[in-house]
């Protein structure tokens, strides 16, 4: 699975382009009517859960065992994917790299990568004051898209498309955008975080960090164990196949040949969600609820009952079930073995733990919730607090930046496949009773 030794990315993409090509012309013409299943109407009115209708190359999610990055598995990843330092957490770059390409990158592609990405993370003082536009009270996923909208502006697929553009070529100018768009979404989001609760007092970028460390120093966390909570965190958070909102927003947008920011910018949208990525931040607003009305040491009874008391007054268990996995997501397996390694007295990991043991048998009893098991965003909200990152609300735009990732690299093979406009059929209420009463007249 190793790359060649070629530590340019761009030219790395250029000789798989063709190969990939191929691969999907052979399959649409020996495979096309090929039939995947059968559509169900529980599936049209439920969100079309289980419905197979992506081409999502970058990962894919198995309901028990949680994702693989190009096959890989997090506990995979983190063996093969080049570190900052020894026995430390995967580089997000060379997670990048394994997206973009399939292959794990050596030492001196990642090195190559941070480089080009640092030379790419200028970012325009209008960015700055649209988001400065805003009251500082808006919300911090609001400023961020904000920001990434603003962005836009230096679009090189718009530029190209305005000039005339050969369709075979439209990879270029995405990939382009997408490894600037990479590159910049961390500066805006630091500028949105110390705008917000640091008097606006920025940190500028250190060319001479890596992507993850970069982005906790501009933050202003240089702890080396932040640091290496960042790499981490951008690394599982980046991608989960295609169907989920933020991915298949982008996807979906994209589709229309609207540039990637344009495409990235709709899919944060997507993730400012309560139910999607939002859920980071209302993890760490209940356990601190719980925290402010029973204590720390609050017994696994009282626990129970708080989580009874959450879900009869209407409301989710936020960071708990999933619309594919069936089991505890890896994601939330690794983030725990990172608090046991690092923070195992942590009164609020703890509190993190006794949920694990407290809640699933609960949702098991409410009898109708598919996953009673934690997801990724049941823990990384108490591993951010640890290090002094307390803001709940802003923990969405770190989910943001690290999507990116995964969002863009798609972006661009979806271009090089030269992936077809996403208009799914939709039906009305009376369209399903009326087939569905026939269906029943023929069936004997
Ligand atoms: N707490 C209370 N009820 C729940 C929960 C939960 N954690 N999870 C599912 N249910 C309910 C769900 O609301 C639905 O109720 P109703 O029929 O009354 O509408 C029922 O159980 C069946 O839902 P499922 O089929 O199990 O789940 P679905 O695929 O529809 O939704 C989530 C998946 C993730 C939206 C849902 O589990 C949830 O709301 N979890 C809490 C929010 C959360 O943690 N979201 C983050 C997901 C990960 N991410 O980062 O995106
Ligand atoms: C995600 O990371 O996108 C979430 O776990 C939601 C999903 O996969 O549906």
């Amino acid at each position: 699975m190793q790359s060649s030794t070629d530590v340019d990315l761009k030219s790395q993409l250029q000789e798989l382009i063709p190969e990939q090509q191929d691969r999907l012309k052979k399959l649409k013409s020996e495979h096309g009517k090929v039939q995947l299943g059968n559509i169900t109407v529980d599936m049209v009115i439920g969100g079309m859960r289980g419905m197979t209708g992506l081409l999502w190359e970058t990962s894919l999610l198995d309901p028990e065992e949680g994702i693989r990055f190009r096959g890989l598995s997090i506990p995979e990843c983190q063996k093969v994917l080049p570190v900052a330092q020894s026995g430390g957490e995967p580089l997000p770059e060379g997670l990048l790299w394994l997206l973009l390409t399939g292959k794990v990158p050596s030492k001196e592609q990642v090195e190559a990568l941070s480089k080009d990405l640092a030379n790419r993370a200028a970012v325009p003082d209008y960015v700055y004051n649209a988001i400065d536009a805003l009251p500082s009270t808006a919300h911090p996923m609001t400023q961020f898209a904000s920001g990434v909208m603003a962005l836009q502006v230096q679009s090189e697929f718009q530029k190209a498309y305005e000039n005339g553009i050969h369709k075979s070529k439209f990879w270029e100018p995405t990939y382009e955008d997408c490894l600037n768009l990479i590159a910049r979404v961390p500066v805006v989001a630091a500028y949105v975080y110390r705008r917000m609760y640091k008097n606006g007092d920025s940190i500028p970028s250190d060319k001479s960090l890596d992507y993850g460390a970069n982005f906790s120093h501009m933050l202003g966390f240089d702890d080396a164990k932040m640091k290496e909570l960042m790499r981490l965190y951008i690394t599982i958070h980046s991608d989960h196949e295609g169907g989920n909102v933020s991915a298949h927003t982008g996807h979906l947008v994209g589709s229309a040949l609207s540039d990637p920011y344009l495409s990235f910018a709709a899919a944060l949208n997507g993730l400012a969600g309560p139910l999607h990525g939002l859920a980071n931040q209302e993890v760490l607003l209940w356990i601190k609820s719980v925290v402010e009305e029973c204590g720390e040491n609050i017994s696994k009874d009282q626990l129970k009952e708080y989580v009874w008391k959450t879900l009869n007054s209407g409301k989710v268990v936020p960071g708990y079930g999933h619309g594919v996995l069936r089991k505890t997501d890896p994601r939330y397996v690794c983030q725990r073995e990172f608090a046991l390694k690092h923070l195992p007295d942590d009164p609020l990991f703890q509190l993190v733990s006794k949920l694990y043991e407290v809640v699933p048998p609960v949702l098991t009893e409410l009898g109708k919730v598919k996953n009673p098991w934690p997801n990724v965003d049941a823990h990384s909200g108490v591993l951010l607090n640890h290090y002094g990152l307390t803001e709940a609300r802003y923990y969405t735009v770190l989910f943001g930046v690290s999507r990116s990732l995964g969002i863009c690299s798609q972006l661009i093979w979806d271009r090089a496949l030269g992936l077809a406009l996403e208009r799914p059929k939709s039906v009305t209420m009376d369209w399903l009773e009326t087939y569905c009463e026939k269906a029943k007249a023929s069936s004997p």
